[in-house]
């Protein structure tokens, strides 16, 4: 049977609890959002496929818990992640001063090559805003990485963020992409192949947890 996709990539959402990494995954691959907090336990992840330059990019969307008491968990995550969203909370000071250390965690326990994205997330809360667009895109600077404000409630550059994160993947693998030979079978996938995704996909499940 035909391959409906290219390449499959793992993408990862970090960021303190209740920044709203769980809204903005609803949103992008439902369309959906969730007007209440219900704390992510442990990971959970969902699936979407994107055309990126040409070609179809399935992307896995691992949401993790930003609640401290699970990250021995969501750290073993780091480290098949290809992108990394880092979500912080326009509203909430304490969660845009956490960046750092969740940086510092990706720089531990990432592979060097991981793309990174900032986002600030709840952009629809202008009134309740306690950092400014400019210090977000300060920091987003200073880290070399790509800054978006967004709202899952909105709808407001929940595509676009996504979509640039997937393209900076594809542009980052293009290298090794491009030496697979045309010939080979279902060629671009056999980056990431589709059996050892099914088998991790089960193996995971059991963490499975999405409340939307
Ligand atoms: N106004 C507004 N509220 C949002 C937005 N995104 C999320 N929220 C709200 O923020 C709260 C937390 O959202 P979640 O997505 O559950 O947060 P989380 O980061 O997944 O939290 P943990 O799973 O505990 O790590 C919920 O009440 C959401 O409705 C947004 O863009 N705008
Ligand atoms: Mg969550």
């Amino acid at each position: 049977m035909a391959k409906q996709y290219d390449v499959l990539f793992r993408l990862l959402l970090l960021g303190d609890s209740g920044v709203g990494k769980t809204c903005l995954l609803c949103r992008f691959t439902d369309n959906e959002f969730l007007p209440q907090h219900v704390s992510t336990i442990g990971v959970d992840f969902k699936m979407k496929t994107l055309e990126v330059d040409g070609v179809k990019v399935r992307i896995q969307i691992w949401d993790t818990a930003g609640q401290e008491r699970y990250q021995t968990i969501t750290k073993q995550y780091y480290r098949r992640a290809q992108g990394i969203f880092l979500v912080y909370d326009i509203t909430s000071a304490s969660s845009f001063q956490h960046i750092v250390k969740w940086v510092s965690d990706v720089d531990e326990y990432a592979p060097p090559t991981v793309q990174k994205i900032l986002i600030g997330n709840k952009s629809d809360e202008e009134h309740r805003r306690q950092v400014a667009t400019e210090q977000g895109s300060q920091l987003a600077k200073s880290y070399g990485m790509d800054f978006f404000e967004t709202s899952a409630r909105s709808t407001y550059n929940i595509k676009q963020s996504f979509t640039r994160l997937t393209e900076l993947v594809l542009q980052a693998n293009r290298m090794e992409l491009d030496t697979i030979p045309p010939s080979v079978e279902d060629n671009l996938a056999v980056l990431h192949p589709e059996e050892e995704e099914e088998q991790e996909i089960k193996e995971e499940e059991e963490y499975s947890t999405c409340s939307c």
